[in-house]
């Protein structure tokens, strides 16, 4: 494996929407924005797959991050070639909805991560409708949702950000830093944002067992966040010997193939986990 990050390639957690399609800050100028978000009938198809984040401390499932797939399985990459600026604010607020629908028609209770991309958000209030509306149709409790802030080299104004957490928080929703603390991703945002989780990436995380500068860096950033009152989960482990060593730095909720893959339209059980037995 080890071919984290990558548009090629079926990483531990590819989520949308990494490949960037090009975009503007603003919205669709043919269109009226708000018909620019409902106007899903155009859209590909494609759905999702769900990989669970664990609690080592009470083995079991924490939650689950929404992941995009093809209709047919198909990778990440093949959902995201077909996002282009017209249709990207439809794509964002269509992964919301059918991440929830399909969430709750699995039964799944615990925690339901979507991954959003800031510069689709054009109103913070406007653009939540859709979402409210289709947590409320499936029953399913706002406070259970986190969204996953995702960015690329488009760099999104602070002041829009912290208005759109501002916003989610006063719904119920938790707010994640994905990719910590790579690119934009990294202190200043932590100070800038205060979310109210962290998502450790997976190129920090790699062979840290084997690296004591990685070890060091990543048992700062648990205490930090440990301060701060900000849930850290980490990413991308893939052996026994990455949980290990991040255990003994304090950590606790981990995302990655050594405990679980993506399953598509499917959630993983608590008995499903291979749980590690820890020195
Ligand atoms: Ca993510
Ligand atoms: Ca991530």
């Amino acid at each position: 494996m080890g071919c984290f990050p990558g548009p090629t390639c079926d990483s531990h957690e590819f989520e949308y929407p990494r490949p960037e399609p090009p975009m503007t800050a603003s919205p669709p100028s043919s269109r009226a924005p708000c018909q620019a978000c409902h106007d899903h009938q155009d859209l590909f198809p494609f759905t999702m797959a769900f990989q669970p984040v664990v609690d080592l401390v009470n083995r079991r499932i924490d939650g689950y991050e929404a992941l995009v797939r093809g209709p047919g399985g198909e990778g990440a990459p093949s959902v995201l070639a077909q996002v282009t600026e017209e249709n990207l604010y439809a794509f964002d607020q269509a992964c919301r909805t059918r991440a929830i629908r399909l969430a709750s028609r699995l039964g799944l209770d615990r925690r339901l991560s979507i991954n959003f991309l800031p510069n689709a958000v054009y109103n913070p209030r406007a653009c939540i409708q859709a979402t409210l509306q289709a947590a409320r149709e499936s029953d399913f409790p706002l406070e259970n949702l986190t969204f996953e802030i995702l960015e690329t080299e488009h760099l999104t104004e602070t002041k829009h950000l912290q208005d759109i957490i501002g916003e989610y928080h006063h719904h119920g929703f938790k707010v994640a830093l994905d990719d910590f603390p790579t690119g934009q991703s990294g202190l200043m945002r932590l100070a800038d944002l205060k979310p109210d989780i962290i998502k450790i990436d997976r190129a920090l995380v790699q062979d840290c067992d084997r690296d004591q500068v990685r070890r060091t860096i990543i048992a700062g950033i648990i205490r930090i966040a440990t301060d701060l009152g900000v849930k850290v989960v980490i990413e991308g482990v893939e052996r026994l010997e990455e949980v290990r060593a991040l255990h003994a730095v304090g950590g606790r909720f981990f995302q990655g193939f050594f405990f679980a893959r993506p399953l598509f339209e499917q959630i993983a059980r608590d008995g499903d986990i291979d749980w590690p037995v820890m020195a």
